[in-house]
Parts: structure tokens; sequence; C-alpha cells
């Protein structure tokens, strides 16, 4: 077993690989980099006496002061040395090259050559009196303070970063440097217990996490390159049956991923719940006062950090109701606005090239006006793509102020409607067996969590006795929904702990034509569209840092909230709603009886349970969201 497991760390590793800037499709880019810029190495000392490893590329024309664009990451500045960057600047976009900036790319605190010890998502302090009062705030305005006094810049810095980055990205602006002028945390891990990458309403992301500090935050680890010590060997090609045969996760995976090789997967064992751990890891509270321009960027159908950009814009709205603080969303996967043409995730197929819209026509000017004097582009407070109706929107605030609260309630007979149930059978059950969990795909092909689950066609599911499919009759008219989705269901297990996944999905018509052009022979009629899904883990019902088991047969309510969708369901299509109680490999799977930490679950405790989800006109379970006015 242990053998087994460090062959599939190794796999996953490799199809964990976080957001890179993309290589520009200019073949020339790398030469003019090289041309026109120099490249030096610097250690710079902040308060505590601690340096930190940061690679400066500055324009060789000396004749003109430049802005500089930095970014900080846990993910290594490299190429070291002599060898230089292939693209620089956000998303790696030519025109920072051509116009002129200083790219300023830092290690950060315990990561490859910067000192110190590194800590994930490294808390923040909210007063910084002694010199050893540091965090990444502190790490950051000293970081700045050395760069405006040493390099030839005008005075003027922005924060770009993807995912961790972005999350370096949002910290790293609460420096509040007086010369920090614009910050864009993308897709930034904001609360990584509270809904980004390690757990959702509790359920642990499974197959995402393992995969990923199988390879991330092995101490120490201050070289660049490949660590010996962890050497890959074949795959598994089936992860539902390889994380099924872990067990219990605890003991199953602390032979391979043991506090040597992966400590950071050790806090996830010892911290299930959200404890002080964590709560010093949320960003949310700490977002007042905010002094930089802010452009937050975010993907409905990002797999790994969806809340974070909404979390990070709604808490700026809130706490620092003067800044500038805008918010773009558009359709795509974890940090795809970075990379390509973005207008195709699995499935799904949308009409624009939203990535070269993006970068040129938001990301750019939105820097180099904050940066470098260019026009203001006039960016709204929210640019949101409407997923389904393949458009742009503008709003001034999120939600959108014309939406209006909408609930949609299952009903007996499969049915779904937007008026609470009147009459009919109170309720629906399924049984729950935690030996056959309900796959989140078909199939997966590898080991790691593939990143279109989130747009995957839900047909398989809607088959399975333990799934719950509810959806309206063919709509006359185009819906567009919007907002956060908050399920509430009245519910009730045989067991003492539940887990409840609810998934709304846009069904196309039987005879929707295949999408223009697509070779892949996927079958767009009858096409079950995953718009948002959420796993709810039950115990935190009451508290998330004091589960409490669920009483066996009696009934009880859940309610949670989902990232915000903004999709038009098209006439002709149907609104559909799933409930299950497992999502498997992506979620951890619940053993149905109440332990006090699943991950040290016992082989027995893991128990088929019967679930009951009510639809009674006293009881009506739904999915509270906004609908957009109808179009004249
Ligand atoms: N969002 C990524 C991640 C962080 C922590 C756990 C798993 C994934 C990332 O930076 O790639």
């Amino acid at each position: 077993m242990r053998r087994h497991l460090a062959v599939l760390a190794a796999i996953l590793l490799a199809t964990a690989l976080p957001a890179q800037a993309p290589v520009g499709p200019d073949p020339t880019l790398a030469a003019r980099i090289k041309e026109r810029y120099t490249k030096r190495e610097v250690r710079i000392r902040v308060r505590d006496g601690v340096q930190l490893f940061t690679s400066i590329y500055t324009p060789r024309d000396t004749t003109r002061r430049y802005p500089v664009l930095m970014s900080r990451t846990p993910y290594s500045v490299s190429p070291y040395g002599a060898d230089y960057k292939a693209a620089l600047g956000p998303s790696g976009n030519r025109k920072w090259v051509d116009d002129g900036y200083i790219f300023v790319y830092q290690d950060v605190r315990g990561r490859y050559f910067s000192e110190g010890t590194f800590r994930d998502m490294t808390p923040i302090l909210e007063k910084h009196e002694k010199p050893t009062d540091v965090d990444e705030g502190t790490d950051a305005f000293d970081t700045i303070d050395w760069l405006v006094k040493n390099l030839p810049t005008n005075g003027k810095v922005g924060i770009y970063g993807t995912s961790y980055p972005g999350f370096f990205t949002t910290v790293s602006c609460l420096s509040r440097h007086p010369a920090l002028a614009a910050c864009s945390p993308q897709a930034p891990m904001t609360d990584i217990w509270m809904g980004d990458d390690n757990f959702h309403g509790g359920a642990f992301l499974l197959a995402h996490n393992f995969s990923f500090y199988s390879g991330f935050g092995r101490t120490p680890r201050n070289e660049p390159g490949p660590d010996a010590r962890y050497a890959s060997a074949a795959a598994s090609n089936d992860a539902y049956r390889t994380y099924l045969a872990l067990g219990p996760i605890g003991p199953g995976t602390r032979a391979s991923l043991d506090s040597a090789t992966a400590p950071l997967w050790q806090n996830l064992l010892t911290h299930p719940t959200y404890d002080a751990f964590w709560k010093a890891r949320d960003v949310r509270p700490h977002l007042h006062d905010i002094t930089a321009a802010f452009l937050t960027v975010g993907g409905f159908y990002d797999t790994e950090d969806l809340h974070g950009p909404w979390w990070v814009y709604g808490s700026i709205a809130k706490q620092s109701p003067g800044a500038d603080n805008r918010l773009v969303m558009g359709p795509w996967s974890h940090g795809g606005w970075s990379r390509g043409d973005d207008d195709v995730l699995g499935t799904l197929r949308w009409k624009y090239k939203t990535g070269p819209f993006y970068r040129d026509s938001v990301e750019y000017p939105f820097f180099a006006h904050y940066l470098a004097g260019a026009p203001d582009p006039k960016l709204p407070g929210v640019l949101v793509f409407r997923t389904g109706g393949d458009v742009w929107d503008r709003y001034d605030t999120w939600p959108p102020k014309t939406a209006t609260p909408v609930a949609l309630y299952p009903q007996a007979g499969g049915k779904l409607s937007f008026t609470p149930p009147k009459s009919g059978a109170a309720f629906d059950e399924y049984v729950s067996d935690p030996a056959k969990p309900v796959p989140v795909v078909e199939r997966i092909e590898g080991n790691g969590m593939p990143r279109d689950y989130i747009t995957a066609d839900q047909r398989f599911a809607s088959r399975r006795p333990d799934v719950l499919t509810y959806q309206t009759d063919v709509l006359t008219s185009d819906i567009t929904l919007t907002g956060p989705v908050s399920p509430v269901l009245h519910v009730r297990t045989s067991g003492s702990d539940a887990d409840f996944i609810v998934k709304l999905i846009d069904v196309f018509p039987d005879t929707a034509s295949n999408w223009p052009g697509d070779q892949t022979g996927f079958t767009v009629g009858g096409y079950q569209q995953l718009v948002r899904g959420e796993p709810f883990r039950a115990r935190y019902r009451r508290s998330w840092d004091k589960p409490s088991a669920m009483v066996p047969n009696k009934a009880d309510s859940v309610k949670f909230e989902m990232p915000s969708i903004h999709h038009t369901f098209k006439r002709g299509h149907r609104i559909m709603v799933q409930i299950q109680s497992s999502w498997f490999p992506h979620v951890d799977r619940n053993p149905q009886t109440f332990v006090p930490n699943i991950f040290e679950a016992k082989p027995g405790d893991f128990k088929t349970a019967t679930m009951r989800v009510y639809h009674a006109p006293a009881q009506p379970s739904r999915l509270e969201l906004r609908r957009m006015p109808d179009a004249p």
C-alpha cells in the first residue's frame, strides 16, 4: 500500500500543477525580453532580518522611470541565475514588455531561495508592533520600500497573482504601502476551509488536495528542481477505485504522506473543523482600509478557488466602502483567463474568445491606467459573463440590484417549480451507501480531479437510484438566475451524520444541435450541464467549529450557500436540481455515523443510510437565489 500511494502521489502531482503565467503566442517575445531587459537577483532583508529572494527584470533604457509589476509566489521565481523568463507580467501579455515596466518576482518567506519559515496561508496580523510581528503584509511593505528606493521606478507598484499567488496578492496589498497603486488577486485563495481549496461546506476535497499536498509544502524545500526523495512510477487509471481503496483518509494516507514528507497534509488531518488554525487564515476580516485599486478576477467554472473572488470583492465592498473595488467573473476554469482563447471547457462551448478580451481590454488597461497613467478604461464595479446567454453584463454591485429573490422548489413526482408545494407526496428517499459513492463524473481517467467536472453532463447521475432528480417543465422564455445559490433542505437520515450535495443543472432540449465544428462526438441534445454544485456536511448545520450528530430518523434542516451564478436558462431548456449524499472522489466519504473526526473513522463506521428530503407544504425544501427581470 505504501508504495502504491507514493506512486499515486507522484502521478497526481503532475495533474495538479498550479496556474502558471502562460507563455504568450508571440515567438519573438523571449528574444525581445533579453534584448530590452536586464535581470538581477537580490535578497531583500525585511524587518525581522529574513532575506527574501527576488528576481528583477529592469528595462535597459535608462532614460525613463518605470512602474513596477510584482508577483510574490510560493511556486518559485524560476528560472534562477542567468536564464530569463519567456514572458513577463500579468498573463504574460507582450504589451507589458513593449510598454516598459520593471518586473519583480519574489519567492515568499520559506519557499525556494527565500529564508524564513513557510506557513500554509500565512496567518494575518492586524497589529504589527514588534519587528517580529511579520506576515505577508509586512514582507510586501518592506519589499516595496526597497524597490522604490533602489530601482528607477515611477513610484507606482502593482501586484498580481493567481490561485496561491492570488492569496499572496491580496495579503501583500494589506501592506497599504503608499507606492502600492493597483492589485489584482485572481482566483485568490481566501478562506481555504470555508470554501476554497481544502473544504467545501465542511466536506473535504479529497482528490484535489491529495494530489496537491503530495507535492506541495515539503520542507525544507529551499532548492529548486525535482526532489530525489520522491520518485514517480506507473499510474492507476481509475481514481474512483484508487481513492476508495484508501479507506478512512487518516490511516489510508498517513503512511505515504507522513509528517516529514507532507507536513501540510498533516495540518488538514489534525484540523478537520473550522478551528482557530483556519480562522487565523481567513483573509476576509482584514479587507478594510483598502488604499490601492483592486481588480479581483475569477471564473464561474473554477474548481479550486471559486469562493475567493466573491469574498475579496464582497469584503472590500462591505468593509472598505470608498475603495476602488472591481470584480471580473468570466466563464473560466482556474486561471483560464490568462491563457488561450477560453471558449471551451470540457463538454461546454461558448461563443466568444473571452481570454484575449479579458487580457487586452480589462487586465491590461487596468494596470496601465493605475500604474502608467494610461486613460481610465472605465471598468464597471462588476463585469460578469452571463453563462448560457454568452454576453458580458455590467453592474455597480453584486448581486445586481435589479434581481429579485426567488426559490426553486422540488415537488412530488420529480417536478421543480418557482412556487412552493401545495400537496402531493411529502418526501423522497434514497439509500446512500458509502461503499458505492456517487461518482463526481462518469469516468475519471488518471488519478487527478478533472477540471471540467464543474460543467459535466449529469445524465449518468440522473439514472442512479441514490440521486434525486427534479426538473421544471420546458421553459417558454429565457430565465436568468443570478447571485449566490442557497439550498434550504428539510431532511432526515437513518444514520447520525450525512452529506447533502445539491446540483443546479441546465437541461438542453433533445433537439439541440451539436457545437458547431466540434469533433469530439459529444451529443449536446439532452445535455444536463452542471451550472453549480456543492456539498454540505450536516454535522456542521449548527456550528462550523462544534460539529453535532444528526438524530437518526428525526427531521432536521440544513442551509448553506453555494457561490454565485449568472446564468440564462434558455427557452426550450429545463431547470433541474439533483440531491445526493456522496460525490466521489471529489469529496471524501461521510461514514454516515457521527464520529469526532471523519479522517480517523474506523472502517466499521461507514454504514448505509436512508436519506429523506421533504417537499411538503410545511417543509418546503428549496434553492433560494435571485432572478433577473425578463428581457422586454
Ligand atoms: N488553488 C491551488 C491549491 C492550493 C491549496 C490546495 C490545493 C490547491 C493552487 O494554488 O494551485
